[in-house]
């Protein structure tokens, strides 16, 4: 079985939905992942166990997603040196403008790089993991290439009428 470059993880079972996201782009490209939900407040234990063993497992990017008191990202980038994507998902009460805050402004020494909010923010988080890990992998470079160049294909030149 091939080694887990990826590893996304969630505060919660809703957040599911969202994170998904990052898993299916990550699907078509080949790369592999693995999700756990690891919440920075209801199993902080869990949390430092993921962190402590990242980058001796061979993790290479940490995808990390959560809502409201949104401290996963940035706890979790505070245990380990493997690169942290964040993901704010979006919360019904502040619209997650509160996740998105909780993520972004970490302390210097300890960086998160902070994705949109909610759905475009995830599929983001995988595609900047891919891009991150095709510096060393030039298959996988290929592929991402390829489905920037179909991306670009599919935007019409004119706008239809409904
Ligand atoms: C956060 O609280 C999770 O990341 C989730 O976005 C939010 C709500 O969690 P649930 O109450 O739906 O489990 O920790």
């Amino acid at each position: 079985m091939s080694k887990i470059e990826v590893g996304i993880i969630m505060g919660s079972q809703s957040d599911w939905p969202t994170m998904r996201e990052a898993a299916s782009i990550l699907d078509e490209l080949g790369v592999t992942h693995e999700a756990r939900i690891v919440s920075a407040h209801r199993t902080p234990d869990r949390l430092w166990d993921y962190g402590r063993s990242a980058a001796e497992r061979g993790l290479k990017v940490i995808i990390a997603g959560a809502g409201g008191a949104a401290h996963l990202p940035g706890m979790m980038a505070s245990k380990t040196r493997v690169p942290v994507i964040g993901v704010p998902v979006q919360t019904k009460a502040l619209s997650g403008v509160d996740s998105l805050y909780s993520i972004v402004q970490m302390p210097k020494g300890y960086p998160v790089a902070t994705m949109a909010i909610g759905a475009a923010g995830a599929a983001n988080a995988g595609l900047m993991a891919a891009a991150i890990l095709s510096l060393s992998d030039a298959a996988l470079a290929a592929r991402l290439d390829a489905w920037r160049a179909a991306l670009s294909a599919s935007i019409p030149e004119t706008p239809a009428d409904d």
